[in-house]
């Protein structure tokens, strides 16, 4: 049986903080809704470990949704940012470590010929958007059902992570005009997108997470991308990588290298920032040279490049460079889902554990998932089960069963075991409502 687990702190401190920030969170997805309870206020992390304000410890697989990649605070990453800080925080004006990132993500984004550095996933989509629809003048924009791309009006159709969590995947405030030029599929459905295609002339681009880990982790089924690569091309719309989050993630120059699609824009956020806020968008000179101030599609940010954010970014991208870290996080993922899958097996509980590389969901239902739609289908309460389950046995993941968990270059194999013992122990401790467990 877990030790007592401590929730005095949080309690007091969400108290407080519902006073000020609304819902007492400054993300809809922290405010535990998925899961029920009240929300864990962390202290401070350090490698694989996040410690909360009651003093519990836990081994992370949330990573702060994925930036977190090499694990909390690393060395060399807190090095360089200190080295940075004694500089100054903010310029407002060029420095010489914005190229050094730009230097590094083009080497890994060979798609990428001009990058712009943003302050968030958000904003990178924004932007890229705007380009997309000025530089093929056309409307329209097709994404996924579950797929998230941050709070933009034009993508919060049908969206996942924390509006799915919530329930609000199409939220109100955005005009109907707006929400009218986007279409949401299926993911995973070719036919949908040949339709539309068929339908609609005026289809500026499609945008997709190239993993998908905002309605939990769903892959892409094989062909799909290619598919998604040749209707574009044929039709004259331009295929846009969401890789906020696959991104360094997936692979070093991402699900763009994992699988061999060559997309016409890519944006970036999570890992490039190593912590600290940056996103970015890219693609090739004779669209990205149509963004101000070259061309003439406006973007701009006060703390873009920020060298604060720029360093972190900076040492973060080196240690992942030169591949190991890929292998291991591989092997330290597959050690885990070896081990929650013959618990599954043995406790007869429904659920599915789906994965690729170092980013996977615990899926609470008797199928695979494949789109939005069969994730929807997942007993959710049985998912905030396990999670309180696994927090009480000091392990992290994500509050909501629309997200997916991270594995992080931190994580030794005495962590991993300890991951699997305690997804052993959730899965047959936990009262799962009678239709999560076979033969219960
Ligand atoms: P941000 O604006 O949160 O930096 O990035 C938006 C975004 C864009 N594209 C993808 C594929 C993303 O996953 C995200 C943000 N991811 C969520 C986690 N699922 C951020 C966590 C949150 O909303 O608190």
């Amino acid at each position: 049986m877990p030790k007592p687990f401590k929730t005095d702190q949080s309690k007091k401190q969400f108290q407080v903080a519902r006073k000020h920030l609304v819902g007492g969170v400054n993300s809809p997805v922290r405010a535990f809704k998925g899961v029920g309870g009240t929300p864990i206020f962390f202290a401070r992390g350090k490698g694989p470990y996040l410690i909360d304000v009651d003093g519990n410890r836990y081994l992370d697989l949330v990573g702060s949704w994925g930036p977190l990649i090499l694990g909390h605070a690393d060395t060399a990453v807190l090095n360089l940012v200190r080295r940075t800080l004694r500089k100054g925080l903010t310029f407002g004006a060029p420095s010489p470590l914005e190229t050094q990132l730009a230097i590094l993500v083009k080497k890994a984004f060979h798609s990428m010929d001009k990058v712009r550095f943003v302050s968030s996933g958000t904003e990178a989509v924004l932007s890229v958007l705007r380009l997309a629809r000025a530089a093929t003048q056309k409307k329209r924009i097709i994404k996924f059902d579950g797929c998230y791309h941050g709070h933009g009006d034009s993508l919060l159709v049908a969206a996942g992570s924390g509006a799915a969590t919530l329930g609000l995947p199409d939220s109100p405030g955005v005009p109907e005009e707006f929400a009218s030029l986007t279409l949401s599929l299926p993911y995973n459905d070719l036919a949908s997108v040949e339709a539309a295609f068929s339908k609609y002339n005026d289809i500026a681009a499609v945008i997709v997470e190239p993993v998908a880990g905002n309605m939990g982790l769903v892959p892409p089924k094989p062909g799909f991308l290619e598919g998604l690569r040749k209707m574009t091309s044929q039709n004259n719309a331009l295929l846009i990588l969401d890789e906020v989050m696959t991104g360094f993630r997936v692979a070093y120059g991402g699900a763009q290298e994992l699988y061999g699609i060559k997309p016409d824009l890519t944006t970036l956020g999570k890992i490039i920032g190593g912590g600290m806020p940056v996103g970015a968008y890219g693609g090739r000179d004779e669209l990205m040279a149509q963004v101000a101030p070259e061309g003439l599609v406006y973007q701009a940010g006060t703390l873009s490049g920020n060298p604060v954010a720029m360093a972190a970014g900076i040492a973060t991208l080196k240690q992942l460079a030169d591949g190991a870290l890929y292998r291991r996080l591989e092997e330290s993922a597959a050690f885990v889902e070896g081990g929650i899958k013959r618990t599954i097996q043995k406790t007869g509980v429904a659920a599915v554990f789906q994965r690729v590389g170092s980013m996977a969901t615990l899926f609470f239902c008797h199928h695979s998932v494949e789109n939005y739609a069969q994730a929807k289908d997942c007993d959710r309460q049985n998912y905030a089960s396990f999670f309180w389950a696994m927090a009480r046995r000091g392990v992290y993941i994500p509050p909501s069963q629309f997200e997916a968990w991270f594995f992080s270059g931190a994580l030794t194999k005495e962590h991993l075991k300890k991951i699997v013992k305690a997804t052993e122990e959730s899965l047959q401790e936990t009262p799962f409502n009678s239709g999560g467990v076979a033969n219960a």
